[in-house]
């Protein structure tokens, strides 16, 4: 049987909805943005970065850029391989795969001297639309995030039924 109009168009709109309130947008080092001296791990701790999620790094340009790149590089503030770099200024990286993301300022000895060298961990799925405070809220929010992929899960059933 082929799918109602109206199953897609639904299929669709849940869908939209079930992956935007799932993204959460982090400026990184938030007001201070991406500069020298600033204590990256610390700003990271707590915070759980999901697949979807996105990081912001703001700067001036020119003054610093951002490159990923791995563990080993990470460590020693080495550029033997960067996995691009980013210097807009303005930089978005979208969190596209589970695991965990290195990130430098390739800038003199930025990321050997002045500690601008952010590492994260990425996990797989986000139980919570925004990344609350209170575990109360958070519980409530999960809940409701479950909820849309129930219903996603349902509508694709009756649809293929
Ligand atoms: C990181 O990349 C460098 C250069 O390609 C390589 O020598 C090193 O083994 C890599 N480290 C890890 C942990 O993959
Ligand atoms: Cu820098």
């Amino acid at each position: 049987m082929a799918m109602s109009r109206t199953n897609v168009v639904l299929i669709a709109t849940l869908f939209v909805l079930a992956t935007s309130v799932s993204a959460t947008e982090y400026i990184v080092g938030d007001g201070s943005g991406w500069t020298l001296d600033f204590d990256y791990q610390a700003w990271a701790q707590g915070k759980q970065f999901f697949v979807g999620d996105k990081l912001v790094f703001n700067y001036p340009i020119g003054k610093h850029n951002v490159l990923r790149v791995n563990g080993t590089d990470f460590q020693q503030c080495t550029l033997s391989s960067p996995n691009g770099i980013l210097i807009s200024g303005n930089d978005v990286i979208t969190l596209s795969t589970p695991g965990r993301k290195w990130y430098i300022c390739g800038v003199g000895k930025h990321c050997e001297l002045r500690n601008m060298k952010l590492v994260i961990n990425v996990e797989s799925m986000s139980p919570a639309p925004s990344p609350s405070t209170t575990s109360g809220t958070s519980s409530l929010a999960m809940t409701k995030s479950y909820g849309l992929v129930a219903a996603f899960i349902g509508s694709l059933l009756m649809a293929l039924a």
